[in-house]
């Protein structure tokens, strides 16, 4: 049934995800939706959203929301934290963007990204080699031993952030995601981690080594350089995406292979590439469910809705992947066979687009393989239904992911 007018109220526990994604689809291609108190619109289905993102009339800018202008959105929201991340290519549009994005950008392209694979696929066997030890004599937590640990270890080889420091951001960062976290400690956790990164940044900038974080104080030639800031801004964005994000794509994908075994097989035989598990599970279960936040500077229409100046657009991801109208009838299932090329979103589109999107295609493309590669057998200790989604909002993001290597 279509009820355009419904509000679908965002639950931070909902176990469910495929029905609020069933729900929100029953919207398209707007949704009325409910963030912890706060109304927002959200997009549900591919093309609207592929125009919207395109849009100039939405902003990334606070200061744009009607609600923030008003003062009924404070930082006392659980979520002001994913829009009010300080200034940085994830928050700023137009010409500043391109400026605080483009070193970013080009140091990420697939091409650039071959000179860290070594070093990639090293995190990945030893990972791996952490996995044997501790799942020798029965269940080990994929998600803690693996596919937490890797992308935090890529992404902090990439910006300069020392091992030691690690588990520090891991913690941090479960904490800030979390919708349990009282909202005064995610705000104090916060301020800790400006000033953890201010203290690298200025570190980087005495002694600058090849790192992005190092490039990115550099001033461009004949460009302004970046202030401490936007480096700071763009620092912490790429660890808080390049951490949360991956570890998503990657226990998803083994979810979907283990509940899909005729699926794997057809992998495991080298009739399937990998690159296609990880396009179908980027469409079928997208990492980030929800993005927020856009705000209108006009009245914008779409289809027979209007968008009202100064309302906050939600760029509903995992919908989107869902989309039978794009995707068709049987969007809801993972199928890596399908003779349709994937043709998902799911790392947005427009100025905005996810600048680690190759790096997340290279990471997720040596650890399936690998795992899969070192244990066949591998598979879950519990039921499928039994695996517990995190209070999280915004992320699809699971409490653990306990295997059995050896079946
Ligand atoms: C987390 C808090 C912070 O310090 C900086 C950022 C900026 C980038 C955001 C990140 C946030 C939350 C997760 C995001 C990421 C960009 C991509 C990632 C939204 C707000 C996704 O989930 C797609």
């Amino acid at each position: 049934m279509n009820c355009p007018h419904a509000t679908v109220v965002i639950d931070p526990m909902v176990q469910d995800l495929d029905g609020e994604t069933e729900q929100l689809r029953n919207s398209v291609p707007l949704a009325r939706i409910e963030l912890l108190g706060v109304p927002a619109w959200t997009v549900t289905r591919h093309a609207e959203a592929r125009q919207l993102l395109m849009d100039t009339r939405l902003v990334k800018d606070l200061d744009a929301w009607g609600l923030w202008q008003s003062g009924e959105v404070t930082h006392a929201w659980p979520l002001i934290g994913m829009i009010d991340a300080g200034r940085s290519m994830f928050t700023v549009d137009g010409a500043e963007h391109r400026r605080l994005r483009t070193k970013t950008s080009q140091a990420l392209t697939p091409r650039r990204l071959e000179a860290i694979r070594p070093d990639i696929e090293k995190f990945t066997e030893e990972l791996l080699d952490a996995l044997a030890e501790q799942g020798k004599d029965g269940v080990v937590d994929l998600k803690t031993v693996f596919a937490q640990p890797l992308p935090m270890k890529v992404v902090g080889l990439l910006m300069g952030v020392d091992e030691a420091l690690h588990p520090m951001l891991t913690r941090q960062y479960k904490a800030f995601f979390s919708m349990l976290t009282p909202q005064e400690d995610r705000l104090a956790l916060l301020a800790e981690l400006d000033v953890f990164y201010a203290e690298l940044v200025r570190e980087k900038a005495a002694h600058p080594t090849d790192d992005l974080t190092s490039a990115l104080i550099l001033a461009e030639e004949g460009g302004e350089p970046l202030t401490e800031e936007e480096v700071v801004g763009n620092l912490k964005a790429m660890v808080a995406a390049g951490h949360e994000t991956t570890i998503g794509l990657i226990l998803n994908a083994v979810r979907a292979l283990l509940a899909h075994p005729g699926q794997l097989r057809k992998v495991l035989d080298g009739e399937i590439p990998w690159e296609t598990v990880v396009e179908e599970t980027l469409r079928w279960d997208t990492p980030s469910t929800h993005l927020l936040m856009r705000f209108a500077t006009e009245d914008i229409q779409v289809g027979d809705q209007v968008i009202a100046k100064g309302e906050g657009v939600v760029i509903s991801y995992r919908a989107i992947g869902r989309d039978t109208a794009h995707h068709g009838d049987d969007a809801d299932a993972f199928d890596i066979t399908r003779p349709t090329p994937i043709r998902h979103m799911t790392f947005g589109h427009g100025p905005h687009i996810c600048p680690g999107a190759a790096l997340s295609r290279v990471e997720a493309g040596i650890a399936l393989p690998a795992l899969f590669g070192r244990f066949p057998q591998l598979r879950l200790a519990i039921a499928d239904d039994e695996i517990r989604k995190l209070p999280v909002m915004t992320q699809n993001d699971m409490e653990a992911f306990p295997v059995l290597l050896h079946g």
